[in-house]
């Protein structure tokens, strides 16, 4: 039998349970489907040693309901894996989420039934459920990247990705580990492993750059300060280009306003915060290759301050523009490899050749291993969604229409692709911006869409082909004026060999989120609405309430 559902959410992280509690309110009924054996999303299947959030744990956390952000009790500046699982099982409990959610089930196609106006979903067990709605909550970091090197499968020891970590203890003491891949996760990953194994290697392609995250127990002060106007705290964050961090101050001046001593107080000071914050210290250290430049050499001072061994610290030190990659939070990152028991291997001048049974080898040696960690990221913002064999209206496949990049209207709906939504998907400020407050924002947005709908009895919603590509130029034009597009990111595609290198993220959150608010207000704006009359299947297409800005 096909279960029917008004909506299908696809993921049941942090967004699909937040699109789950949002699409309760508005009468509908809901089924989550999760291919995990649990919730969380990237905080059930990152679960490598030293798993942390690099975003406040203050502000990583939902605002939809004042009584949850009350009685939740965070325990450091940044939370822990585990900490955030546990939240997650809190939030489950307290909005009795789990009697909607289905685990165990990967989605594998969709497909449109254009005359019914209903999404069949298919799942890998080879079931159906049927939907009016689909809503993708399927996370812009969680297809993971396993790099196809070849000899993996002959590796007598142990094999694992830190986006598909064990559950049951990994035990790496005693044992030659190799970690491959030095962004966020081999940042965080990389000096517990040092203090478990017997020897460490890493082989590192690129340097990334390492502020410290300066973790620490939450001062009860700061939580009851925040607790006693999280509104306030809310509404402050929410206006920040990164939808965060603004109880800490921001230097809009330009950084060649100061002499040089200012300057370098300047970077000391932000340095000394923590987090991200030294980006923070000029305002045009994201706009300026000049004054990103100066920033960079800072950071690269520090670098050969820390680490003892001058060819170590050359071969640590980033060359890109610092900003264009997402900066790694390290605890201790740099210090590691003070150890004599940690080696960094330089894999872009001699490259990983093979694996074998003993271990790895490069153009220049081998290196004998018991467990090789795989740190090597994720196929950004399109890897969940193109997994899925997406067909629209006249079975359009995703995969094809995306297959020169994403192409989306608010990073919400796709034209050819009637009633199916994309939590932060391409085209929107997502992985720009604090995800919490990404999510909040579009599960609130599509949440009060579907009220819409049902209120003026309206079947179907579309993105217009004319919005779609509009939205795609102010994408790509709003990247155009930074430095991100200026090095090989995974905000580009790059980390993904034979992806099309397109920026898929929008820059400018604030301003997106009152773009997303008119929008509605103007009656859905840039997106079709139509009334199916099923008895004729004829259709009435309803024009926008109000007419379209300028
Ligand atoms: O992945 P990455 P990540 N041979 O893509 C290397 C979020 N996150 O999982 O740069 C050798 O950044 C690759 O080298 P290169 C956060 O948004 C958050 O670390 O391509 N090396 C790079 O060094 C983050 O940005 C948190 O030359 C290979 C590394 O692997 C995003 O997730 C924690 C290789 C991949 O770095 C992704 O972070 C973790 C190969 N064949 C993640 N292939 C927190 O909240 C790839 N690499 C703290």
């Amino acid at each position: 039998m096909t279960d029917c559902f008004d909506v299908v959410i696809v993921g049941a992280g942090l967004a699909g349970l937040q699109m789950l509690h949002q699409v309760r309110r508005t009468g509908l009924t809901a089924r989550v489907l999760e291919a995990g054996g649990g919730a969380g999303g990237t905080w059930y299947w990152n679960r490598y040693p030293g798993a942390r959030c690099d975003v406040e744990s203050l502000e990583y956390s939902y605002q939809f309901s004042e009584e949850l952000q009350q009685e939740w009790e965070w325990t450091r500046r940044y939370a822990s894996q585990p900490e955030i699982l546990r939240y997650v099982g809190h939030v489950l409990d307290r909005f009795d989420l789990r009697r909607d959610i289905q685990y165990h089930t990967r989605v594998t196609a969709l497909g449109y039934d254009e005359p019914a106006g209903r999404w069949t979903v298919r799942t890998e067990a080879g079931d159906e459920v049927v939907a009016r709605f689909v809503i993708m909550a399927t996370g812009c970091l969680s297809s993971a990247n396993l790099p196809r090197i070849a000899g993996r499968e002959t590796f007598a020891g142990e094999i694992h990705h830190t986006g598909h970590w064990p559950h049951e203890p990994v035990d790496l003491s005693g044992k030659r580990v190799g970690v491959v891949g030095t962004g966020s996760s081999g940042v965080q990953t990389i000096p517990v492993i040092a203090r478990q194994a017997a020897e460490l290697y890493v082989f590192q392609r690129t340097a990334a750059y390492t502020l410290p995250a300066r973790d620490q127990p939450l001062d009860p002060r700061l939580r009851a300060a925040v607790k006693a106007d999280y509104a306030g705290f809310r509404e402050r964050n929410n206006a920040m280009p990164t939808a965060g961090l603004s109880r800490y101050p921001t230097n809009p001046s330009s950084v060649f306003l100061v002499s040089a001593a200012e300057r370098e107080a300047a970077f000391e000071y932000f340095w000394g915060l923590g987090g991200p914050l030294l980006l923070r210290s000029f305002g045009d250290i994201m706009s300026d290759p000049a004054a990103n430049a100066l920033v960079a050499d800072f950071v690269r001072g520090k670098i050969r301050q820390i680490v003892k061994d001058p060819e170590v610290a050359a071969l640590l030190s980033p060359k890109q523009p610092i900003g264009c990659k997402r900066v790694c939070l390290g605890t201790g990152y740099y210090e590691t490899f003070n150890r004599p028991d940690v080696h960094l291997v330089d894999v872009a001048s001699a490259p990983i050749e093979e694996i074998t049974p003993e271990g790895i080898r490069t153009a220049a040696g081998r290196y004998r291993l018991d467990v090789i960690v795989f740190a090597t990221g994720f196929d950004a913002m399109t890897g969940a969604l193109l997994s899925i064999d997406i067909r629209g209206r006249d079975a359009l496949s995703l995969r094809d229409m995306w297959s020169a990049g994403p192409r989306s209207y608010l990073g919400l709906g796709v034209p050819g692709f009637p009633n199916l939504f994309t939590m932060t998907g391409p085209g929107s400020p997502s992985v720009l911006t604090n995800m919490m407050v990404a999510i909040h924002q579009h599960a609130t947005w599509i949440g009060d869409c579907l009220t819409y709908l049902t209120d003026q009895d309206i079947d179907v919603i579309e993105a217009t082909g004319e919005a779609e590509h509009a939205w795609g130029l102010h994408v790509s034009e709003t990247a155009g004026r930074t430095l991100f597009p200026s090095c090989d990111s995974w905000y580009l595609g790059a980390n993904i060999p034979g992806k099309r290198r397109v920026f898929m993220p929008l820059v400018g959150f604030p301003a997106y989120a009152r773009r997303c608010a008119e929008v509605a207000a103007g009656g859905y704006q840039g997106f079709a609405l139509t009334r199916l009359d099923r008895g004729r299947l004829a259709r009435e297409h309803i024009a926008p309430s109000r007419s379209q800005p300028s």
